[in-house]
């Protein structure tokens, strides 16, 4: 299995994430990735690619022009307002406001186009963030050329994008942006399983009212679990895409018991799609150790779960996404690399 990756990921390296009221360092740093690329050569996931260039076509597509200007531009905007920080969303257009016009004024449009305030934008967020989409796209084409399978190493992660926010460490929908690529070039329905411990809001936004892609997510519930307001059971899709979208809300506690169940019955609901493809939101934060979350999976466990996902026999595309528990998100991830390859 080839590996895509690209060092600008380093050029995205907030220094505050907004926790428990404290600016904390993030949760999601650079180092994540330099732990996946030791374990990937440690057990000789050795062919490392870097991307090729970004295709703006699949991600205009997908998301807002406004939005996407805004990403490509908030950083000037922000040093020409005089703010010496950060760029952090604080006003936020909630219940009964108007949330179709957005401001001219910076501080009003980071809080339009977020949904989350903990996650920051930085000098080098844009460029970072379409590197990764570009490192997406590139494993996109590898399978299109015929490779069964291969890992983005996308760094900043994607799912929680949608159409026209950001937020939850993510800017662009890299696993969305991949799914599209098959589906541009010729698939007539493509999966999307997110098996991070956060519901992929972003994914399930921008899939909801379609019919060519299947998105199941397995993740903490709404109830006690970011982003919150999105991930319950009801929501099944819309219009043409009533019935391709399932989410697997589960307790705090979860171990690969329950997951496992919720697993299984995500794969035989994609088996059943008949999907030419598969793209994989592979979020390793379901971690026991996971120091945001509440899952209880253990290091064995994404070697099954890899196995499982591999029994679907589809053209698969692995997508990195969260996972914070540093030292063990290489291990984590590349078991799931693993068990997917050795099923
Ligand atoms: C890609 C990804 O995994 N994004 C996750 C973003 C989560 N950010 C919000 C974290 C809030 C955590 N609250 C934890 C409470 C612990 N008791
Ligand atoms: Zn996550």
């Amino acid at each position: 299995m080839k590996v895509i990756y690209s060092e600008e990921h380093r050029l995205h390296f907030p220094q505050g994430e907004v926790y428990g009221g404290e600016l904390v360092t993030p949760f999601e740093r650079p180092s994540r990735v330099e732990y996946v690329l030791r374990r990937l050569k440690e057990v000789g996931l050795t062919d490392i690619q870097p991307p090729k260039r970004l295709d703006m076509k699949s991600v205009r597509r997908l998301h807002d022009p406004g939005f996407l200007k805004f990403l490509e531009t908030a950083w000037d905007e922000w040093k020409a307002a005089g703010f010496g920080g950060e760029i952090i969303g604080i006003s936020f257009p909630a219940r009964r406001m108007q949330q179709t016009r957005p401001p001219r004024d910076i501080d009003g449009k980071a809080g339009y186009y977020t949904f989350a305030a903990e996650t920051a934008i930085t000098g080098g967020t844009w460029a970072a963030a379409k590197a990764s989409c570009a490192v997406a796209q590139t494993a996109q084409s590898l399978i299109a050329k015929g490779d069964r399978a291969a890992f983005a190493l996308c760094r900043p992660p994607g799912h929680h994008a949608a159409t026209d926010m950001y937020g939850g460490y993510c800017f662009l929908n890299n696993a969305a942006v991949a799914a599209q690529c098959f589906l541009d070039q010729g698939a007539e329905r493509v999966a999307v399983l997110d098996i991070d411990f956060h519901h992929g809001n972003g994914t399930q936004d921008i899939f909801y009212d379609r019919g060519d892609v299947l998105f199941c997510s397995l993740h903490g519930r709404p109830e006690d679990a970011f982003p919150y307001f999105l991930g319950y059971k009801d929501e099944t899709g819309a219009g043409a895409g009533e019935g391709c979208n399932a989410n697997y809300p589960l307790p705090p506690g979860a171990t690969y018991e329950a997951w496992g169940k919720a697993l299984e019955h995500a794969c035989r609901k994609i088996k059943r799609f008949g999907p030419d493809a598969l793209v994989v939101s592979l979020g390793v934060d379901t971690f026991k150790e996971d120091p945001i979350s509440f899952f209880k999976l253990e290091s064995e466990d994404y070697l099954a779960c890899g196995a499982r996902i591999a029994k679907l026999k589809l053209p698969t595309l692995f997508a990195f996404e969260g996972g914070y528990a540093i030292e063990a998100v290489g291990i984590n991830t590349v078991n799931v690399l693993q068990g997917f390859l050795e099923a």
